[in-house]
């Protein structure tokens, strides 16, 4: 990575192959991005602090399914949740970093080609990140 203030680094995080999305944000509230990959086929969010080196992985999401992992920080306390975008369901379900209980909402249109941004389609084929 190339940093905004000068300098990069080269981190190796991920199982390589295609596979991982890469999903960074504030996971830990630090105020700095932190290296983070969602495994589909495991539904695994790891996630790797650049400043302490610490790793936490967190199941969220259904294995081996289209769920696509979506970053934002939807409760406000200044670190990162994990949302799924379904889309056979078109549903959001967020775990809060703040431990409030999950939500489900319904945004988008149930097994259509919606997916949420910034999932990338480089080939546009209608299958994001593929
Ligand atoms: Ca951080
Ligand atoms: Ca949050």
């Amino acid at each position: 990575m190339k940093y905004s203030g000068g300098g990069f680094d080269i981190v190796n995080w991920g199982e390589g192959g295609g596979v991982d999305i890469p999903v960074p944000g504030d996971y830990d509230g630090d105020r700095r991005a932190d290296l983070a990959v969602y495994q589909p086929t495991r539904a695994l969010w790891a996630v790797r602090s650049l400043v302490t080196g610490a790793i936490s992985s967190v199941t969220w999401g259904i294995a081996g399914t289209d769920d696509l992992p979506v970053v934002g920080d939807f409760d406000g306390d200044g670190t990162a949740d994990r949302t799924i975008y379904r889309r056979s369901t078109a549903q959001w379900i967020t775990k809060f970093s703040s431990g409030r209980p999950p939500i489900a909402i319904t945004w988008g249109e149930a097994a259509s080609r919606d997916y949420p941004i910034p999932a990338p389609d480089f080939d546009l084929n209608y299958l994001p990140y593929y």
